[in-house]
């Protein structure tokens, strides 16, 4: 592999602080990848599944305490407080480095330091940004050469360059106490330690793609997003692209491998998925905007994923995968999570490797009682999906006609809307709200304000965030339409009023005729409303009052939301004029 002593100078810093027995480099060659998979089949971090049924695919179970992202142990290091923003936590980088040099020293003897060079982004791509990790977790090394692109070419493509992110992982101990996730967006830095989970231990993935990306789009000029970005082809064969932003565990995933009900897929309409988690965004030379999904795999949530949910994701999980905190069926050597199937086969380890009984399964305590942990994820290659975009490996990413935000709400917000321009689309986006899920510890199901769905994910404060996706207003000639979205609207029984899933695709034609000016839409306090009967329902389960209600902007609750907002504004302290005005208005619309 090619040498750049800027990477070899790090790795020795970073090895003689951690003293490994051995440092390892990936070249992502599929002969490393499998003498690495016997490693950790050997070391019990991987299980081996039915090679026939799925080849290539293993078991990984983590630490019970290691199951989400840990917000509340990630950090931003800026060299001020403000600069991080009121939402961030956030440490003095010099006090941080001395919390972790004890933890870092030592903790890797008697193990191997794996260096992987990544990129994100395909190499060429005036995108593409490139990243190596550290870390003594073999499991940690194989889902990152799933989730990025790894080894001997990004070498190459790094040069002799010292422009790379340096990602630091250790799982050391794994101990709650001594766990960290620092972020030192000035020096291009992270540092991981305690956690083998996801977000806190694939670094390229929310620290870099996200937190880092964002400080560093907003010097640079564009931006880093929690956005999934999917294809929509008519029957003519044109394909629009639109991008959507929803918190962990809102079905990302699911949306960007929509398959439309039969009637659309009979007419002719496709939908193809560019990425299911993260986008990068650009101004383009056109006026347009223009994203690109810097990973190379996905990080799906598994539980719930089935045939008819997502025959799509189902399929990329088929082969070469990476399976965590899901059930092993003993029986056959598969897994199995709930909804996967309707009823669970008879022999079941849960996620913990205990025998599993299904007569003990109680919704309240999912992650005591269920075969699958709630966040149980699969690790897969995006070249494993049956509907990938031919457009994933472009190097100027897809111009995007819409942009959506989306949260978990039970109430008060309508199916869809439409923003009246760019600012109001901030507002919206900025305004966000959803239910906390089991994407991260803490508690389930609370209504927090989620901003663009990037409230754990922006590396500096927030209310500048809002002033740099005001400024791409003026930017833009072509700006994509921005839309708010709500799948999770209850009726008075806690019963969903909208199917989901598949039947999504309904909203995503109406948006997109938006975006071609090919329906009108009712102006209401909160954005612009479709015309029900532009609205295709035929052959859906809904009734007229169900279809009302979805639509139904009550006064009342909208006041509260916007009292809401308002002391969330306050909270963040530094928001943007034109979204105070923004935000005003809407006061005075419901007055
Ligand atoms: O754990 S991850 O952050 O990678 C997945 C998610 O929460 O979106
Ligand atoms: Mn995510």
């Amino acid at each position: 592999m090619r040498e750049n002593r800027y990477v070899r100078l790090w790795v020795g810093e970073v090895a003689s602080l951690t003293a490994p027995d051995r440092v390892e480099w990936i070249d992502g060659s599929e002969g490393q990848i499998n003498a690495l998979r016997k490693t950790a089949c050997l070391g019990g971090e991987l299980i081996p599944l039915n090679g026939e049924k799925l080849p290539n695919c293993f078991l990984h179970r983590s630490h019970p305490n290691d199951v989400a992202r840990t917000e509340e142990r990630t950090f931003i290091c800026t060299p001020t407080r403000e600069e991080a923003g009121n939402l961030n936590r956030w440490c003095d980088p010099a006090e941080m480095l001395a919390h972790l040099r004890p933890i870092y020293r030592g903790c890797m003897r008697g193990k191997t330091l794996y260096v992987i060079p990544f990129s994100m982004g395909s190499q060429g791509s005036p995108f593409a940004k490139i990243g190596v990790q550290l870390t003594d977790s073999v499991y940690v090394a194989l889902s990152m050469g799933i989730m990025t692109r790894v080894g001997e070419t990004v070498m190459d493509a790094l040069g002799d360059s010292p422009d790379f992110v340096r990602c630091l992982h250790a799982l050391a101990d794994c101990d709650p106490e001594r766990r960290y996730i620092a972020h030192f967006p000035q020096d291009r830095t992270v540092l991981s330690v305690g956690s083998g989970y996801g977000g806190n231990a694939l670094l390229g993935k929310k620290c870099f793609a996200l937190r880092l990306a964002s400080y560093l789009g907003k010097q640079e000029g564009w931006l880093a997003e929690h956005m999934l970005i999917l294809g929509v082809q008519d029957p003519q064969g044109e394909v629009r692209y639109m991008a959507a932003a929803f918190p962990s565990a809102c079905g990302k995933t699911n949306l960007a491998m929509l398959v439309p009900p039969k009637k659309y897929r009979d007419m002719g309409y496709r939908v193809w998925t560019v990425g299911d988690d993260i986008a990068w965004l650009r101004v383009g030379k056109d006026g347009r905007l223009w994203a690109v999904n810097p990973e190379n795999g996905f990080f799906g949530v598994a539980p719930g994923t089935s045939a008819e949910t997502n025959p799509n994701a189902l399929a990329c999980t088929g082969r070469d995968t990476l399976f965590t905190n899901v059930a092993l069926n003993t029986d056959d050597g598969t897994v199995w999570w709930e909804g996967l199937t309707p009823t669970p086969p008879p022999h079941l380890l849960d996620w913990r490797g205990r025998p599993w009984d299904p007569k003990k399964a109680d919704k309240r305590d999912k992650a005591g009682t269920y075969a699958a942990h709630p966040n149980a994820r699969f690790t897969a290659p995006i070249r494993n999906c049956p509907v990938l975009s031919r457009a994933f490996e472009k190097a100027e990413g897809v111009p995007l006609s819409a942009i959506v935000f989306g949260g978990r709400r039970a109430t008060t917000v309508p199916l869809v809307r439409q923003a009246r321009n760019w600012s109001h689309g901030v507002f919206l986006g900025s305004s966000m709200a959803s239910e906390t899920t089991a994407a991260a510890t803490g508690k389930v199901g609370v209504v927090r304000r989620d901003p663009m769905a990037m409230r754990p994910f922006v590396g500096y404060d927030m209310g500048r965030y809002f002033a740099h996706w005001l400024s791409f207003g003026a930017r833009l000639t072509h700006p994509p339409c921005i839309f708010g979205v709500n799948w999770f609207r209850t009726d008075g029984e806690g019963k969903f009023l909208w199917q989901g899933y598949g039947e999504n695709f309904r909203v995503l034609l109406w948006m997109l005729d938006r975006c071609q000016g090919k329906v009108g839409a009712k102006e209401s306090p909160i954005g612009y409303l479709p015309y029900l009967s532009d609205l295709d329902t035929d052959g859906l389960d809904l009734t007229g009052q169900d279809l009302r209600q979805l639509f139904s902007v009550n006064e009342g609750e909208w006041r509260r939301e916007a009292a809401e907002i308002r002391a969330f504004y306050r909270e963040i302290g530094t928001v943007p004029p034109e979204l105070d005005a923004e935000l005003s208005r809407l006061e005075t619309d419901l007055s």
